[in-house]
């Protein structure tokens, strides 16, 4: 992993539009520092990449393992013109943009889990936090931060415990440059399609790249679990489930277990 450094020329090199670029060595989480420093007249597309986080954290305020020099965790600043209840699409269009940006990048399959996770060979190498900003007059989005968190390689010292069997890298093998490449490739894919949200155009892509459709899932709120059928995505990207008594159910966020 020591070939394969983080730099702001080697990424630069790959952008299709000159987006801010910040490198820090180590912060508590990409998130939290883009939400302080991000004001109006903070450009869109201004990326704040982390070589390592002690406090990377994913939904329900979860922990996610940041272990220094061998992922990849960033946060980009979009300033999409959408409501509140669209706000999913971006955690959407940006799983079909890291999933894209791996494949051209490290010519590996990646597939998504709904809604957040990156999954290649059965094992979470991504996972995806937006959070917005909303303008309580207009109920629109001022700004949404979407961080993202790669598994790039394998830590040295292997996965922690809590994740071991759960946890994949992208890559096993180094690369000189990797790193740069992906953060481009996905930076310039999340822009682009930040502008297009309500054309949709990643949808279908989400759909069929999405490994939840067709099997049995445990769907979870708060401390009830109820087993179902993942039936079908819809165009909010919400997810269609039939419980066992043949009741059906559209899920917009929250939880679902699938056995990978
Ligand atoms: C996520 O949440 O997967 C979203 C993670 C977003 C992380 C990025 S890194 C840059 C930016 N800054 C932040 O502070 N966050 C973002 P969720 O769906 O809630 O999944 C969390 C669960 O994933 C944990 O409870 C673990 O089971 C598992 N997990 C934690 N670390 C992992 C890792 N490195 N690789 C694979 N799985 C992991």
């Amino acid at each position: 992993m020591n070939n394969d450094i983080i730099t702001k020329d080697g990424i630069e090199k790959h952008l299709s539009s000159p987006y801010p670029i910040e490198i820090l060595e180590n912060v508590n989480s990409t998130n939290r520092y883009l939400k302080k420093i991000s004001c109006k007249d903070t450009n869109e597309g201004y990326t704040v990449i982390a070589l390592q986080q002690t406090d990377g954290h994913g939904r329900f305020n979860r922990k996610f393992h940041s272990p220094e020099s061998s992922g990849i965790y960033m946060s980009i600043l979009l300033k999409p013109t959408i409501t509140a209840n669209t706000a999913v699409l971006v955690t959407s269009a940006t799983a079909v943009a890291v999933c894209e940006a791996i494949e051209k990048c490290c010519n590996k399959k990646a597939q998504i889990k709904w809604v957040n996770d990156i999954i290649i060979n059965s094992k979470k190498v991504c996972g995806i936090l937006a959070e917005g900003t909303i303008n309580p007059e207009s109920q629109k989005f001022e700004s949404i931060i979407v961080g993202i968190g790669l598994n790039v390689y394998t830590p040295p010292n292997g996965f922690a415990e809590e994740i071991k069997d759960i946890a994949g890298a992208i890559v096993c093998k180094e690369e000189k440059g990797l790193k740069n490449k992906l953060i481009a490739e996905i930076i310039n894919r999340i822009v682009s399609y930040s502008h297009n949200l309500d054309k949709k155009t990643f949808l279908e892509v989400y759909k069929k790249r999405n490994i939840v459709i067709g099997k049995t899932v445990t769907v979870i709120k708060g401390d009830i679990k109820k087993t179902a059928k993942a039936i079908d995505i819809d165009d909010s990207c919400r997810l269609l489930v039939e419980f066992q008594d043949k009741t059906k159910t559209l899920l917009d966020s929250g939880e679902i277990s699938l056995r990978l």
